[in-house]
């Protein structure tokens, strides 16, 4: 039998990625739920191609024009946010791929939890936001997580066969983006163009920005916690720039294991949506002699507070995470808008984060106001300095 899979965020970079797993193995899997943000030209060529049960588009603006566009279509089309969180309770539905983008993700995620999906987890925002709270409801639903990360597919391949074994550490690799090696002189120059050229993935605007601040990796390693159980000293990350090997093991007797291949995210993907069996794929093979040197350093957190910010978060626990993801949120819009400059990011992440009310045992309320207050903090500040620069320039 297949699987039926519902989609949020099939317009994103993940969400585009998983239909074409799902299309080269039509007998696996099936589209259940599609939705999407704003982008209605392209849910509605989804929609035609994959024929789901129902469509949602979150901007409720766009549901007249999507409705008439799939009239002849066997589909049934709802728009809101509410539809959104509703839909992943539909008894159709056998995992659910969250890929939408940010904080956005928490509430939908939450309800698939406890109408009993298994999740296919690429919205890692959800786990730094409110780890403790999606973990209670996996356990007290009996569902799974699959981490669809790249990194964190590499962690749990890794762990696969392990179940009895401690975990010593886990190395998070990460490429360290496009201004690696970066003096802070050189990042003060940096423009949003810059930024937008990863390396070696191609993804959404959102976490192209948070790779080349590293906030990405700072999040993955919050991630990392919750999803394997570790405490913040157990979680290392190593900059590696070729993106070959995607994260390590090392157990208690020193044995380190490592999931490698050529970085393409339909792979862990296509993992997560068929656990614990492979399929075939196409995906290109990784050459040795293509890649004579894999290459180690130190990831800068002087120059990238980013990291050593969410490692503070890690630390410090309670709804600072939260604090964090909000703040970041913020900055990285502003950043997108050029009203910020790279630099000035992480110095506003740290205000914030000085300043926020600290909850030490958040519950959801705690963390839905916090998110809300702190983007209120975050863009007053943004504001003020806006206010002070033409001051002084005057
Ligand atoms: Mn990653």
């Amino acid at each position: 039998m297949s699987k039926r899979i519902a989609i949020l965020g099939s317009t994103g970079s993940i969400g585009t990625q998983t239909l074409e797993v799902i299309s080269q193995h039509p007998d696996q899997f099936e589209v259940e739920v599609l939705t999407a943000n704003n982008n209605i030209d392209l849910l509605i060529e989804q929609a035609r191609l994959f024929r789901p049960n129902v469509v949602v588009i979150s901007n409720s603006c766009h549901y007249d024009q999507l409705k008439e566009a799939l009239k002849d279509e066997p589909v049934k089309v709802y728009a809101g946010r509410e539809a959104l969180q509703q839909v992943v309770e539909m008894s159709t539905i056998d995992i659910v791929v969250t890929a939408m983008v940010g904080y956005s993700g928490l509430i939908p995620t939450c309800n698939a939890i406890k109408a009993g999906k298994h999740i296919a987890l690429a919205n890692k925002e959800t786990m730094v936001v409110a780890g403790e709270i999606i973990n209670r409801l996996a356990i007290e639903n009996r569902v799974n997580i699959y981490p669809v990360d790249s990194e964190h597919s590499a962690i749990f391949q890794c762990l696969v066969g392990e179940f009895n074994n401690e975990i010593e550490k886990i190395y998070l690799t990460a490429s360290g983006g496009p201004f690696r090696g970066y003096t802070m002189e050189q990042l003060t120059h940096v423009t949003k163009v810059d930024a937008l050229k990863h390396p070696n993935w191609d993804m959404g605007a959102k976490i192209t920005i948070d790779s080349a601040s590293l906030m990405n990796k700072g999040f993955e390693v919050i991630e990392a916690k919750w999803l394997f159980g570790l405490k913040p000293e157990q979680i290392d990350v190593i900059v590696h720039p070729q993106s070959i090997i995607h994260s390590l093991v090392q157990f208690r007797d020193g044995s380190m294991k490592a999931q490698m291949g050529l970085p393409d995210m339909k792979l862990p993907i296509q993992y997560a949506l068929n656990f614990p069996e492979r399929l075939p794929s196409e995906f290109k093979r990784f050459s040795f002699l293509d890649y004579p040197k894999l290459t180690f350093e130190q990831p800068n957190t002087k120059n990238f507070r980013n990291l050593a910010l969410a490692f503070e978060a890690l630390n410090q626990g309670g709804n600072m995470p939260c604090i964090l993801n909000a703040a970041n949120e913020v900055v990285v819009q502003a950043f997108l808008n050029e009203k910020i400059s790279f630099l000035q990011m992480p110095e506003i992440i740290e205000q914030t984060m000085e300043k926020a009310t600290f909850i030490k045992n958040p519950n959801l309320d705690d963390y839905i106001q916090t998110d809300k207050e702190t983007r209120i903090f975050t863009s007053a500040l943004i504001k003020n300095r806006a206010i002070q620069k033409i001051k002084t320039e005057n």
